[in-house]
């Protein structure tokens, strides 16, 4: 296989300064980007260059100064909308991350619009994100939670999927991509089946943002959420997108500042969304640099990134597999069948925390733990599993210092 290196996605490494560092020794391979992305020299000058010369607080000031703040808040929401494909920058709201996007929609929408016995169907590949929030609403309005189940190979069970999406559902709420398994949810035909039984559909992007190119259109959801520091951009700002029909329905999350049309002592009116959902100073500059963030990974090219992720995730399953065999359990479907920048793993009578803990003194960061997404580790019977996720910014060369380190764990701690 062609190695990636020189051009391509992975020839922008050189733009993030922070995987040069080095720790204990060795230079830094950063393999958790399903955590936090690191971030190009470009976007962290934008966060200079936005606090040197625009800040402001927008939609307040009459001076030249807070208009341009409020244009450039303003420019952001609609490169927002852009990326995601909405119709309309007013379907787009600026909350802190996938986690603020999901609560608010279920508190909502969730307690305006779905009573008590109403079934809303969730998977069993997500993230606590997206399975809490709608937990809560358990206790009231009372709903009935069920979750699909996930088949040996890491993919939603099509039969299983039938028999919990039936007519009268409510709501589907599903991950694009599983922040464990790398599973790439076929989105479009799920939302069709969900719409057919009169569902909702809510697609939880988190995992997909970074990796390819969305379309609300196309995936055929109603409401859609992600993060900006999973994107390259900075943390405390994200994204919920909803059809405007919806969003005009709901009632405000927080109140506060600018969120409101006119306040007396017992009535009160709101602004349209998405203003209904910012109360208070929004996170302005967040929201400029997530902008420059998305410029930055368009220009770099969708064809790009996903051919160069493709080899790396490939080439990462070979080599673990190849080096391993049977001593190692590498989780979610094939390369082939669609599998997305994490490679979860466990080695028998080896505990991931160890593991981890071992590959970090060789510079090797890695995460370990039930990532969030408790329901998968109950259903693959594990406490924890070690992932390696990537960035465009990885190359084969991560991976081979990964499995380089990971001999060594497994030399110290004697799994045959
Ligand atoms: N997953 C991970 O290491 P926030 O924290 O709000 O930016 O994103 C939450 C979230 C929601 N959905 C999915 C699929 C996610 O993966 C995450 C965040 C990180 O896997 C941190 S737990």
């Amino acid at each position: 296989m062609q190695e990636l290196e020189a051009g391509g996605a992975a020839g922008c490494r050189k733009d993030f300064p922070l995987l040069r560092r080095v720790f204990h020794g060795r230079p830094l391979v950063y393999l958790d980007s399903a955590a936090t992305s690191q971030k190009p020299e470009e976007v962290i000058a934008a966060e200079v260059e936005y606090y040197s010369r625009l800040n402001a607080n927008v939609h307040r000031g009459v001076y030249a100064l807070s208009e341009e703040a409020t244009d450039a808040y303003e420019a952001a929401r609609a490169r927002v909308a852009r990326f995601v494909g909405a119709k309309d920058p007013e379907e787009i709201v600026f909350v802190r991350g996938t986690t603020e996007a999901l609560n608010l929609l279920a508190t909502s929408w969730g307690r305006r619009e779905l009573k008590k016995g109403d079934r809303v169907v969730a998977t069993e590949m997500e993230h606590h994100s997206n399975i809490v929030p709608w937990h809560l609403l358990r206790g009231t309005p009372g709903i009935d939670l069920e979750f699909v189940s996930i088949t040996d190979d890491g993919k939603l069970d099509g039969p299983d999927f039938d028999r919990k999406v039936i007519r009268g559902t409510r709501v589907l709420t599903m991950t694009h991509v599983s922040n464990v398994l790398g599973t790439l949810n076929p989105v479009r035909e799920l939302a069709e089946k969900a719409h057919d039984a009169g569902a909702m559909v809510v697609l939880d992007a988190a995992q997909s943002a970074p990796h390819l190119p969305l379309d609300v259109e196309k995936l055929g959801v109603d409401f859609l959420a992600f993060s900006g520091h999973k994107v390259l951009g900075p943390t405390g700002i994200g994204v919920l997108w909803g059809r405007k029909e919806l969003l005009g329905k709901m009632e405000p999350y927080m109140g506060g500042g600018e969120m409101i049309v006119e306040v007396g002592p017992r009535e009160i009116t709101y602004k349209d969304p998405p203003y209904r959902f910012e109360a208070g100073t929004p996170n302005v500059a967040g929201a400029v640099v997530l902008s420059r963030a998305l410029d930055y990974l368009e220009k770099v090219g969708w064809e790009e990134i996903q051919a160069h992720e493709r080899d790396l995730i490939r080439d990462g399953w070979e080599q673990l597999r190849g080096t391993f065999g049977d001593s190692i359990r590498v989780y979610g479907p094939r390369p082939s069948d669609g599998h997305h920048a994490v490679l979860s793993f466990t080695f028998p009578r080896i505990h991931p925390h160890d593991v981890a803990s071992l590959l970090d003194a060789d510079g090797v960061a890695v995460r370990a733990g039930h990532h969030c997404a408790q329901l998968i580790m109950k259903r693959y019977g594990v406490p924890a599993m070690t992932r390696a996720s990537y960035g465009i910014y990885n190359t084969r060369e991560d991976t081979r210092q990964l499995v380089e380190s990971l001999q060594k764990v497994v030399r110290l701690l004697g799994t045959p």
